[in-house]
Order: structure tokens, then sequence, then C-alpha cells
């Protein structure tokens, strides 16, 4: 039984977020996945994310492919979840690649490519256009 996780924001959710966690998921037997809180989106990006970390959670949380959701509150906890949840491997976007080498020691750690064309910031450029 391999466990496989994963982290993001995942706001206004589209297939690009859906790809990555169906691919994710196809990896092992369960997919976790963190969600970045509102509070560490506004450390990171100084914004808050459009949809709220509750409503994104549960979008996450709804999907077949996923089997558990929880809150990302740091980016230096990233070890201890990955201890915490058991995880065999750690997924993410190649928009991350090589970001996450070091936990290479206490799990696998695999980039899968980012689906084109596609990204919340492009979505909310878009709909301020029309
Ligand atoms: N993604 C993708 N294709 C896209 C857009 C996003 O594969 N067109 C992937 C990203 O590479 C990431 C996941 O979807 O693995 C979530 O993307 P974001 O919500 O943008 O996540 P981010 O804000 O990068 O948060 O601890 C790390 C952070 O929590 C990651």
């Amino acid at each position: 039984m391999s466990r496989v996780i994963t982290f993001g924001t995942f706001d206004l959710f589209h297939v690009g977020h859906l790809n990555i966690l169906k691919r994710a998921a196809a990896l092992g037997d369960t997919l976790i996945v963190g969600i970045s809180t509102d509070a560490l989106n506004y450390s990171k990006k100084q914004r808050n994310p459009i949809c709220p970390q509750n409503s994104r959670s549960e979008i996450i949380d709804a999907l077949k492919c996923v089997s558990e959701v929880f809150y990302e509150d740091s980016l230096e906890l990233k070890r201890q979840y990955i201890i915490d949840y058991k995880a065999d491997i750690l997924v993410m976007g190649d928009d991350w690649e090589g970001k996450f080498d070091e936990f290479k020691d206490i799990c696998e750690v695999i980039y899968l490519p980012r689906t084109p064309s596609i990204s919340t910031t492009e979505l909310i450029e878009i709909v301020k256009e029309i």
C-alpha cells in the first residue's frame, strides 16, 4: 500500500489542478492533499486566495481521487507533514522542479509536468478583462 502526498492552494479549481491530482493518485493507493491556508498564501503572495480555505478544502475532499485533506499552515512543516501522514511519495507540479529534493531521504519525490495554458493567475486576468 503506497501513500502519495501533494500540496497546493487549488484556488479557482480548474482542470490543471484535476489533472495533477488524478496523476498523483495513480502513482499509489491513497492520495493525501495539503491545502495551503489563506494565511500561508497571504504570506507567500501578499494576497488572499479568491476562495477561502474551507471552500478550497471541501472541493478537493469531494474528489474521487482524493482520500484525505489537511491544511498546510507553513512551508517549513513539509517534512513533518510527510512523516505524520506516512507518505511514500511526494508529488508536485514541475513549476516546483528541484525545490523539494531535500525530502528524498524520507520519500520518493516526483515532479509531474503542468497542464499547459491554464492557471489561476490567467483565469483572474481573463475575468478582469471581461
Ligand atoms: N498545476 C498543474 N497545472 C496547472 C496549474 C497547476 O499541474 N496548469 C499544479 C501545480 O504544479 C501544483 C498544483 O497544481 O502542483 C497546485 O497548484 P497551486 O494551487 O498553484 O499551488 P501552489 O500555490 O503552487 O502551492 O507547499 C507548496 C504550495 O502549497 C504549492
